[in-house]
């Protein structure tokens, strides 16, 4: 109860910032995107990590205002980085906030004119609970978009339990491996067996691959070697400030 009234309060008060992790080009080790993330640091309570506040905000609702904070900020900042690279902007999006699907639609289509943010620059990424109850609704807001140029990542994959078919249906534009079999690809055999598979996959359905949670250089040239196009994680970069993000972009120019 306690973290759910500080959780209204920080969102009253502005305290909730986002924070920006660079995806890179593995091959040209160029920044091409940016995944946006939430952080909460409470006076009282510290650091509070997404992993606890945002299932409690998709329990009470207040995942729709989180939702909309993080849309627009994280869009708008997207729209600043364009005049020095054009970085596209993943944006995390809980099933919950598809539950009022026109609603959303509509929100990030505005975002997108108000911000003057190009649909091609917007990432949308989603996790396999999304395609359990797949309605209608659901199926023609996302092909609208994707019509828009938005694009659309299947996040954490490996972790969930739906079949593989909803890969097709849902004419996803990227993948990502979950960071769980990133880390002991180059120490256990099978869970480089499973990269691999998961990269062939990929590739046979036009698939571009992300993989999270790249820590050394060794898991870099593995997935190199295997043809995966973008990498994420601590080797390159954990996710800073929009400031520090810009500072980022700028070394590189
Ligand atoms: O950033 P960190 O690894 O602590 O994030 C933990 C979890 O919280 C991740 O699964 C991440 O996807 C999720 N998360 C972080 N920011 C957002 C956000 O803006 N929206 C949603 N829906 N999830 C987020
Ligand atoms: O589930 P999702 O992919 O949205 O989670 C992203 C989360 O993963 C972020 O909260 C980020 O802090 C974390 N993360 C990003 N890179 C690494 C990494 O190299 N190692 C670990 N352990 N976590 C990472
Ligand atoms: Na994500």
């Amino acid at each position: 109860f306690a973290l759910n009234v500080r959780l209204h309060q920080a969102i009253q008060q502005g305290d909730i910032e986002i924070y920006y992790q660079p995806i890179l080009d593995l091959s040209s080790r160029k920044i091409v995107a940016a995944e946006a993330l939430m952080r909460w640091t409470d006076s009282e309570l510290g650091f509070v990590s997404p992993e606890d506040f945002i299932p409690l905000a998709e329990k009470n609702g207040l995942i729709h205002r989180l939702g909309d904070i993080v849309l627009l900020e994280a869009c708008t900042q997207a729209a600043a980085w364009q005049a020095i690279s054009p970085v596209k902007i993943a944006i995390n999006f809980s099933s919950v906030q598809f539950r009022y699907c026109e609603q959303l639609q509509s929100r990030i289509v505005d975002v997108l004119l108000q911000t003057g943010l190009p649909a091609s620059q917007l990432d949308m990424e989603v996790t396999e609970s999304l395609l359990i109850d797949q309605g209608h609704a659901l199926m023609k807001m996302l092909s609208y978009l994707k019509q828009l140029g938005v694009g659309l990542s299947i996040d954490d994959f490996g972790t969930g339990y739906s079949a593989l078919s909803y890969l097709q249906r849902f004419s996803f534009t990227k993948l990502k491996i979950d960071r769980a079999f990133i880390n002991n690809m180059t120490t256990c055999s099978s869970d480089a067996s499973l990269v691999s598979a998961i990269l062939a996959m990929a590739k046979s359905l036009k698939l571009k691959v992300v993989a999270e949670g790249i820590e050394n250089e060794q898991q870099a040239l593995f997935l190199q070697q295997r043809s995966c196009e973008y990498g994420q994680g601590y080797l390159f970069s954990r996710p800073v400030p929009a400031a520090e993000f810009t500072r980022l972009l700028l070394r590189e120019q």
